[in-house]
């Protein structure tokens, strides 16, 4: 399996509550290398352009106003078979059927206020960082 990236935001609710630096060394010590990172807050457009693919479901609004509340981490992430080794780390969606020891099972809060991103695909991961780092800034 070749090395490639995945995406990923650690949520307004992961930040508020001090989790930072423990999801960043579960992610690191789980062999990913952080190759750009940055602190900052999602704007209402920003939010409903990077889940647009949600607009028509009822939870939207909901996680638009969620996304925007507070500062983010984002970051780009390197790993052989990045996207999907990232998705297992971090569990499913909601936190109540998440695999035990998974970072979504230990910090997230609810379904909605799940703790992190994870991109679902090497096409949406290029997509994703794009949208959050100009080339000089991924190393
Ligand atoms: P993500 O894109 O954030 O990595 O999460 P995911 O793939 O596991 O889940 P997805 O279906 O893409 O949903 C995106 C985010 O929307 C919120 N959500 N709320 N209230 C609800 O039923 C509900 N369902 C989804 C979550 O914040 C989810 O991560
Ligand atoms: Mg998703």
């Amino acid at each position: 399996m070749a090395t490639n990236r995945t995406f990923t935001m650690l949520k307004p609710d992961a930040v508020r509550k001090g989790y930072i630096g423990a999801i960043l060394e579960q992610i690191t010590a789980s062999g990913f290398r952080i190759v750009a990172m940055k602190l900052t807050q999602l704007t209402t457009d920003d939010a409903k352009a990077f889940y647009a693919v949600h607009s028509e479901r009822p939870f939207y609004g909901e996680l638009v106003e969620y996304m925007t509340s507070g500062p983010i981490v984002a970051a780009i992430l390197e790993k052989e078979n990045a996207v999907e080794d990232f998705r297992t780390l971090i569990g499913a969606t909601n936190p109540e059927e998440a695999a035990e020891g998974t970072i979504r099972k230990k910090y997230a809060t609810s379904i909605s206020e799940n703790a992190v991103h994870g991109s679902d695909s090497d096409e949406n991961a290029a997509i994703e960082g794009a949208f959050h780092f100009s080339g000089r800034e991924q190393f």
